[in-house]
């Protein structure tokens, strides 16, 4: 494994997390999300889990951020849930929910760690979603004023903030897969989706910036395409999956529109006068975050757009059945820098999931930190080669609700016992100490 003194003196190591995932959502006076009603339905959420108690992170922080603090991490990707300080999605503020992030915030620093916040990762308030939700144009407008509240209270202790947390995931994955809340399968609730999602993010940043507020950035989710065979629809295929998920997000942030590929197949789903919002969508963001896996191997499939298929691939799997591909991360910090035209990157996520059990008080993830090393030698690369990379965040902290996989994916550098909540670093948190320590 590459040590700490193999990158520069002000690389930043950190560790990522997301509200929903850790913190309990039944704690603190927090609204209802979509995400609760959504697990709440059969069928939706492994054994209709939820994120109700999660790890336990609202009682339990101080505990979690000594664990980040004595892992020789300098900073935190940490997101806030919108229901948490505006129980309604508007209007009325919880304070005992600002008075938790305040905390949390002045704990960090208390322990020399630097605070990097999402502002949004998937909990949209109930009743916003009753509203329609991310199909709902207004709701850039809702977003961005919980925004701008959020960053008047915490402002001037953070270290940088992230609009969105994956805008695909947000979209694709939640209204055109129906895997996520709010589990639709409909391509006009996509395409809306989609360019919703691009508006509050923009609507945001000007509106933060407007009340002062700086350093902000975007964050993408990033899965190689590869064609399953050497055949002329199996590029096809993959360049189909590439465009939606790879190259739509960072098109409409830096060139500031849709790419050919997406227009053709979503154009007539997208609302009226579309093309006059892309100056706010594509409003300069000063950095850019890449959350990177795994890949993706493509195969045609009989049907309308995007008519491919993912199909098994032969690499090596982690828990969660994804194919273990570094040469991915390496080729997506340079996409991602060749748009972003030499902003800093970070790697904001970027980890796996294990199987992971506690025998004798240790958890063995040897796979874990080989999945690191061999992540981060793709990154140094990169950064060797020219590359922006200014930091790198493991995903995750610890163990938590891993969505409509509840859970039972792993994907922790510390084990988290669900029932008793009881925290064990494992294999990989030590040797990422090690390798980290300056
Ligand atoms: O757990 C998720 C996280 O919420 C967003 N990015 C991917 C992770 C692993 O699936």
């Amino acid at each position: 494994m590459l040590q700490r003194n193999d990158f520069p003196e002000d690389f930043v190591f950190g560790v990522s997390t997301a509200a929903y995932q850790i913190e309990g959502q039944a704690f603190g006076g927090s609204g209802r999300t979509h995400w609760d009603d959504f697990a709440e339905t059969p069928g939706n959420v492994v054994r209709a889990e939820n994120g109700s108690i999660a790890c336990d992170h609202y009682n339990r922080w101080a505990e979690d951020l000594d664990l980040i603090r004595d892992g020789g991490y300098g900073a935190y990707r940490f997101s806030a849930s919108w229901a948490r300080v505006l129980p309604e999605g508007r209007g009325t503020l919880n304070p005992e929910g600002l008075d938790f992030y305040d905390r949390l915030v002045d704990g960090m620093l208390e322990r020399g760690i630097k605070p990097m916040l999402t502002l949004y990762h998937w909990e949209l308030p109930s009743p916003l979603a009753d509203l329609g939700g991310w199909r709902n144009r207004d709701v850039a407008s809702w977003f961005a004023d919980y925004s701008v509240l959020l960053m008047d209270r915490l402002g001037d202790r953070i270290w940088k903030t992230a609009t969105i947390n994956e805008l695909w995931c947000v979209s694709f994955l939640s209204h055109f897969f129906g895997e996520h809340a709010p589990g639709l399968r409909d391509i006009r609730a996509t395409a809306r989706s989609v360019h919703h999602v691009l508006l509050a993010h923009g609507m945001a940043t000007e509106a933060l910036r407007a009340a002062g507020h700086g350093d902000i950035g975007a964050v993408c989710n990033f899965s190689y395409a590869e064609p399953a065979d050497d055949s002329p629809e199996a590029a096809e295929a993959a360049a189909t999956f590439d465009a939606h998920y790879n190259q739509l997000f960072l098109s409409a942030f830096f060139r500031k529109k849709y790419p050919d590929r997406i227009l053709s197949a979503l154009e007539r789903h997208l609302p009226d006068r579309w093309q006059d919002d892309f100056d706010v969508i594509g409003t300069p963001v000063d950095w850019l975050g890449v959350n990177y896996y795994t890949r993706e191997i493509l195969a045609p499939a009989p049907g309308p757009w995007p008519a491919n298929k993912s199909v098994p691939g032969p690499l090596p799997k982690t828990q969660m059945g994804w194919e273990i591909y570094p040469e991915g991360l390496h080729h997506f910090l340079h996409l991602a820098n060749d748009y972003a035209g030499g902003l800093p990157l970070y790697v904001t996520e970027n980890g796996m999931a294990n199987d992971d059990t506690v025998v004798n008080g240790a958890v063995d993830d040897s796979a874990r930190i080989d999945y690191l090393a061999a992540h981060f030698a793709a990154a140094k690369r990169a950064m060797d080669e020219g590359v922006p990379l200014e930091g790198y965040f493991v995903w995750s902290l610890m163990d938590n609700f891993e969505w409509a996989l509840g859970y039972e994916k792993r994907f922790g550098l510390v084990h988290v016992d669900f029932d008793t909540l009881v925290r064990t670093p494992k294999a990989s948190y030590h040797a990422l100490k090690t390798a980290l320590s300056r």
